[in-house]
Order: C-alpha cells, then structure tokens, then sequence
C-alpha cells in the first residue's frame, strides 16, 4: 500500500483524478473524505490543502504527492521530485501597476512586493542583488497595489487575464512551474514497486495523449514513399486490399506532426486517410 496527496479541491484536483483514472486507478469521488483507498489499486488517497502537501511527503506522511512545483520550491523541503506530469502549468511573475515607467529589475529596489511565494522572491531578489520590501499576503494578491498595500505583485500568471483586469502589467516571469509528482525519497521496496507500475502507466498514458493513429488507403507504388515519412514504432503495418494495386497502410504520427504528414501523404495518393486517438500506447 502506498499513500498518495493530492490537493482537495482548487485547479489541482481535477486533472490528479483524471490522469489517476487515467491509468487505471478507481477514484470514489462522491465518497471523497480525507482517506481514500482505491478500490483496485495499492494506492491510498489523502485529500489535503496543496499547501500542506509538500510536508506530508517530506515527513513521509505520505509517500507521495501530487503538487505544483511552485509550492515545492517555496517550502523548500527535502522531496523528491519523481515526474513532471504536464498540467496546472503556470509561472510566478513581477508585476507591476500599467502606469509605471518601469525600467528593468532595479526598479524594485525599496519598493514593497506583495506576494504569497515570499522565499521564490527572496531567492530571485538576491539574485538580482536588489533589496525591496517583501510584504506576504495570502489570497488576493492582485489587489494589493489598488488597496496601497504594495507597489508591485509577485504572485501566479497562467493567462494573464487576472493581471490585465488589476491594470498591472507582467514584466518579470521568474518561476516557470506545473503540477509534479514528489516523493519523500524514504520507499519500502513494495512501495517502490507500486511507484514504479504507476510510473510505467503515466509514461504510456502520456505518450499516448500526443499521438495519433492514422490509416488510410495507399497506392502500392507509394508504399516505400510512404514509409518514409511515416517512420511508425518498428515501420508501418501494410495489408493488401481487395483493389488491384492498392494497399491499406497504418501507422502512429506526432499530433504535432499530422497536418504535415497528411500533406505529404496525400501529395503520394493516399485516401480516405482516418485519424484516431489512441487510449494506451506501449512501447
Ligand atoms: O485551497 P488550496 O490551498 O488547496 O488551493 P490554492 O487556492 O492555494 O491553490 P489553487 O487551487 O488556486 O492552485 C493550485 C495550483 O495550481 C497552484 O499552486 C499552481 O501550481 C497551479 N496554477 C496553475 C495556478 C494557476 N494556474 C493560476 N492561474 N494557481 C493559481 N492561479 C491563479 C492566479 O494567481 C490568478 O490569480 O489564478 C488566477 C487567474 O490566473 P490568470 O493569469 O489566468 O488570470
Ligand atoms: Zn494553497
């Protein structure tokens, strides 16, 4: 049995229930209590704040943990960060009211920075070799400057949209961060060994989410052309059809690729090309 944190409620919890189902794990949402087991699965879930997550892991409360790098950095805790997992992305950012004329990083010498992540800040200021003000708030941070409680912000960006509505304009991006899976580093070998399965299920999982399944119907002349600019895993599956001199190809693309393969596929005679998702790949 393992013990997983992930956070409550809030941007986190959607997507850590979503790519645990993902790979396989049942998730009694409607039972949500501060415990969980898993009905099919080693994995025991512990609902918390995500503030508080880094320091079940560290203390070993739960072995694992489910938390924006953003909180790991600036509690600074010794965990283990196992793998980035691709969502909640955001970066930590300067800011500062539309009106001022700003300058460059020295402008921030003096002046009061109100912010929730006052250890990223420091950490950022002494690199800088600056001295300002760093004045901790917690919740509502973008209305600082409004409310005279600062002169500049240092808090979350993901669009942009929250700092725009402020009047405050983004002019430092500091800490790039997104979702992690940490660990306290202290694993029983079982608990390795159900890390490591559910390690093997997240790599599939999200290789599969940016590729695509393509088939389609092929001129037997263009077969070689073909396999050419779909290299596939091994090479591309090619069966014969019932038409004289034609063939059925298929083969798994980049999404980020597609519409290009598809160009030049199609340059070759392919037809009736289907493009599909793919569940689960493994290599
Ligand atoms: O209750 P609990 O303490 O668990 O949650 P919380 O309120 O402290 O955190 P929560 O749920 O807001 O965010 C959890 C994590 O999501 C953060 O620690 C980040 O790792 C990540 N994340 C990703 C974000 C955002 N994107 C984000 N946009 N966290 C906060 N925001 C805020 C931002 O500060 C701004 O005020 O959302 C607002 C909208 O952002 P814009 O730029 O899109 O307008
Ligand atoms: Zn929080």
């Amino acid at each position: 049995m393992i013990r997983l944190a992930i956070q409550s409620k809030g941007r986190l919890n959607e997507d850590s229930t979503a790519l645990l189902r993902e790979i396989g794990i049942d998730i009694d949402d409607s039972r949500r209590k501060f415990l969980s087991q898993a009905p099919n699965f080693p994995l025991e879930l512990l609902y918390m704040r995500d503030d508080d997550i880094p320091g079940v892991v560290s203390s070993g409360t739960a072995a694992l943990g489910i938390v924006g790098l953003n909180e790991v950095e600036e509690h600074g805790l010794p965990v283990q960060i196992v793998k980035k997992l691709g969502f909640g992305a955001c970066r930590i950012s300067l800011a500062v009211p539309k009106t001022v004329d700003y300058t460059g990083p020295k402008w921030f010498a003096g002046k009061r920075i109100a912010t929730s992540y006052p250890r990223i800040l420091k950490k950022w200021l002494d690199e800088q070799g600056i001295e300002a003000r760093i004045e901790v708030i917690t919740g509502s941070v973008e209305i600082a400057p409004a409310a005279d409680i600062a002169d500049a912000i240092f808090d979350i960006v993901s669009s942009g949209g929250t700092l725009v509505s402020n009047g405050l304009v983004e002019v430092e991006k500091v800490f790039w961060s997104e979702a992690v899976l940490i660990s306290s580093g202290d694993l029983t070998p079982d608990q390795q060994e159900i890390l490591d399965e559910m390690l093997f299920r997240i790599d599939s999982a999200m290789v599969s989410r940016r590729k695509k399944y393509i088939l389609m119907n092929l001129p037997q002349a263009s077969v070689e052309e073909a396999t050419r600019i779909l290299p596939a895993m091994r090479s591309p599956t090619v069966m014969p059809l019932a038409a004289e001199g034609w063939c059925s190809m298929h083969s798994v693309v980049d999404e980020d690729d597609l519409w290009d393969k598809i160009k030049q596929l199609k340059a070759i005679g392919a037809e009736g090309i289907l493009v599909l998702n793919i569940d689960k790949l493994i290599p």
